[in-house]
């Protein structure tokens, strides 16, 4: 089966695929996987979380959050949430940081926010980034999901225009995959002390706000944790990554899903985007995957490692 082979995580893989592949990896590991259906798509598809646990199943245990693939023409972050799956069945109880984390926290994974606009990237138009929600009266298909939270939603650096890329929808949560998303987290806001969310390209490591020019009350922290995980990336992989507070370090963005997780409580709340810095953009040749996997790796290992100590 190719799903087995180590090349299966360094290419690219259409959503039907990944549906496949998430049953199967469910049914092969159950001792440490959990499938969550958390909400349908607007057009219908499930919203699959793969709830990841080494030792202990305390109600009260902690456990960290995973999305990839809110927006669609980004491959290399449901590749990286895939291969992050693999990578934590492959060496729980083999490397000891991977293990101290699942041991440590559940581990929720969502492969694909956006499978109806996945979806689109494979059939129809590849630089396609919203999803693909009519709404009646609008003349364009499709929302921006990370201006679709309400984090101070539609204000400067999203659109009230529909045809526009970064439309935010009709009302926060207008959208059945965000609504999905910040119903699951409300309802685990308990346990939850860490939310990721991965996305491309740039290179950076991002924590809130991106909402306002305001700082997080915990922005010391949010900048030092950070900051070690681009130190460690330079370190191990020769690779640059700024990192910042999303408002000051890339641009204004209102209604995203990190500053929102951040307001419910969830106080180190980050966004990864991965390679590359503009070479190939959004059309990251799958040779690259390894590589930008294992740089996000060593970059969420040190998030989650230092979350835990506190
Ligand atoms: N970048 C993000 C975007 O939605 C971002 C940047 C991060 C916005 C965090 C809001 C919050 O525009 C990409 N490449 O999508
Ligand atoms: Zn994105």
């Amino acid at each position: 089966d190719p799903r087995s082979s180590v090349l299966y995580y360094e290419r690219y893989h259409p959503l039907e695929d990944i549906y496949h592949w998430i049953n199967k990896t469910t049914h092969d590991h159950p001792e440490m996987v959990e499938v969550i259906l958390i909400g349908s798509s607007f057009e219908k598809r499930p919203l699959f979380v793969l709830k990841l646990s080494g030792k202990g199943r305390s109600q009260s245990k902690r456990a960290m959050w995973i999305d990839c693939g809110i927006h669609a023409r980004e491959w290399i972050s449901p590749a990286f949430c895939i291969w992050f799956v693999h990578y934590a069945i492959t060496y729980y109880s083999k490397v000891p940081d991977i293990t101290e984390i699942l041991d440590s926290m559940d581990v929720y994974v969502l492969p694909v926010m956006n499978p109806d606009g996945y979806k689109y990237t494979w059939t129809t138009n590849r630089m396609w980034r919203k999803n693909r929600s009519w709404h009646p009266g609008n003349y364009c298909p499709g929302t921006d999901l990370n201006r679709n939270f309400d984090a101070n939603w539609c204000t400067e650096g999203s659109s009230s225009r529909a045809c526009d890329e970064t439309y935010c929808g009709l009302f926060p949560e207008s959208e059945p995959e965000s609504e999905a998303v910040a119903n699951f987290l409300r309802s685990h806001k308990q346990t939850l002390k860490l939310y990721l969310s991965i996305h491309s390209y740039s290179q950076m490591l991002l924590f809130p706000f991106s909402c306002t020019y305001q700082e997080a009350s915990n922005h010391d922290e949010l900048n030092e944790l950070a900051q070690e995980a681009a130190q460690n990336i330079r370190r191990y992989y020769r690779n640059n990554y700024r990192y910042g507070a999303g408002a000051k370090t890339i641009y204004l963005a209102p209604g995203g899903s990190d500053d929102w997780a951040y307001n419910l409580g969830i106080k180190y709340s980050f966004t990864f985007e991965l390679q590359d810095r503009g070479r190939y953009g959004f059309l990251l040749p799958p040779e690259f995957i390894p590589k930008a996997c294992k740089e996000a790796l060593t970059g969420l290992k040190t998030i989650a490692l230092g979350v835990i100590k506190k």
